[in-house]
């Protein structure tokens, strides 16, 4: 790998060597970036800038939001509303989408994102991270409504993620491979660290929050309890288990040495299909997961194939290393 490849340079080849990127959606993916590292700074600074704790509000799923979550959305909406290559935007932290306003031109291009995931880790000093997927506007109406944003994950455009960790790491994909970049604080960019990112297709790692185990559906039982049986159950191999309550670490982690994670639907609210959101983090997660050769259902079906219904929407999630989710995807249909 050439030396000291920043993230502009990266994307600008992308753009004109490659022709695999529009001059637009380089930009916005610059932009985002810029958002990153501005977040970045900020969740540094911890207690020092007056960023922990929570903020006193709940968003749109009744969650409670921290002061981290606020500042990041506002962060990546101050950065990306006046660029000119967005349309809309719609967050985790917003009830409905975001309109960029009349001022502003408009752009083609609909920005979908978790601002701050991770949120519970965020005063423990444990990994975080923001999570992005872009869309095209579909074509053939003027304005943009909600509806223009429910389009299956197979449509995006590209992808990422930044996990806020011992490292600023952001991760891209334009379905074409997946590139990570680290950022040079002294420099002040983010460089690229690795490409043609792989998941190892088999594993001997899992990852899923254990204390649901009750409310789990009988094949989830049973994968998990066939890798707790180990060397003596019907694997034949000790599993270890990692669970950081951040999806961008959790993924981050697989992406690096494969794993397979999991949120399943579970019993505790049987009327949500699953704890997490399908169009600003299962959809992109997704996509870099399959496109680093591993895959990612809903237990069921492909989540990259699943046709959103609403903006918020939830979704059970099984994604990682190919072979571990195919029989996890196995053992639902079979049940
Ligand atoms: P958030 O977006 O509000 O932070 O919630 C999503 C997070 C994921 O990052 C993580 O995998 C999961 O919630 C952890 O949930 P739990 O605390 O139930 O283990
Ligand atoms: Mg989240």
């Amino acid at each position: 790998m050439k030396k000291n490849i920043t993230l502009s340079r990266y994307l600008v080849e992308q753009q004109r060597v490659d022709g695999l990127i529009p001059a637009q959606l380089r930009l916005l993916i610059e932009v985002v970036a810029r958002a990153c590292k501005r977040i970045s700074h900020s969740v540094n600074k911890g207690a020092l800038g007056d960023v922990l704790g929570t903020a006193g509000s709940e968003n749109v799923q009744g969650e409670v939001q921290k002061k981290l979550d606020i500042i990041a959305n506002e962060v990546l909406i101050e950065a990306n509303e006046w660029g000119g290559h967005l349309a809309a935007m719609a967050s985790e932290e917003m009830d409905s989408i975001y309109l960029v306003p009349n001022r502003y031109p408009q752009g083609e291009y609909l920005l979908m994102f978790d601002p701050l995931d991770g949120s519970s880790n965020i005063d423990v000093n444990v990994s975080i991270g923001t999570i992005f997927s872009v869309l095209k506007k579909p074509e053939g109406h003027p304005g943009v409504t909600e509806d223009d944003f429910l389009q299956a994950g197979a449509q995006q455009v590209a992808a990422g993620y930044c996990v806020y960790g011992p490292q600023t790491t952001l991760v891209l994909t334009f379905g074409d491979g997946v590139a990570m970049f680290t950022l040079d604080r002294e420099q002040g960019s983010f460089v690229l660290t690795q490409e043609n990112v792989r998941i190892p297709e088999d594993t001997k790692e899992f990852a899923i929050n254990m204390s649901n185990m009750r409310h789990w559906d009988e094949p989830v039982k049973r994968y998990v309890d066939e890798c707790l049986a180990g060397v003596e159950g019907p694997r034949n191999k000790d599993f270890n288990m990692r669970w950081i309550a951040s999806m961008v670490a959790d993924v981050h982690r697989i992406l690096t040495r494969g794993g397979v994670f999991m949120y399943p639907w579970d019993k505790r609210e049987p009327n949500k299909p699953g704890k997490l959101r399908l169009m600003y983090e299962a959809n992109p997660m997704s996509w870099l997961v399959e496109q680093a050769g591993g895959a990612a259902t809903n237990g069921r079906e492909r989540i990259l194939d699943i046709q959103p219904t609403k903006l918020h929407e939830r979704v059970s999630v099984v994604l990682g290393s190919k072979n571990e989710v195919e029989r996890i995807t196995r053992y639902h249909t079979e049940a």
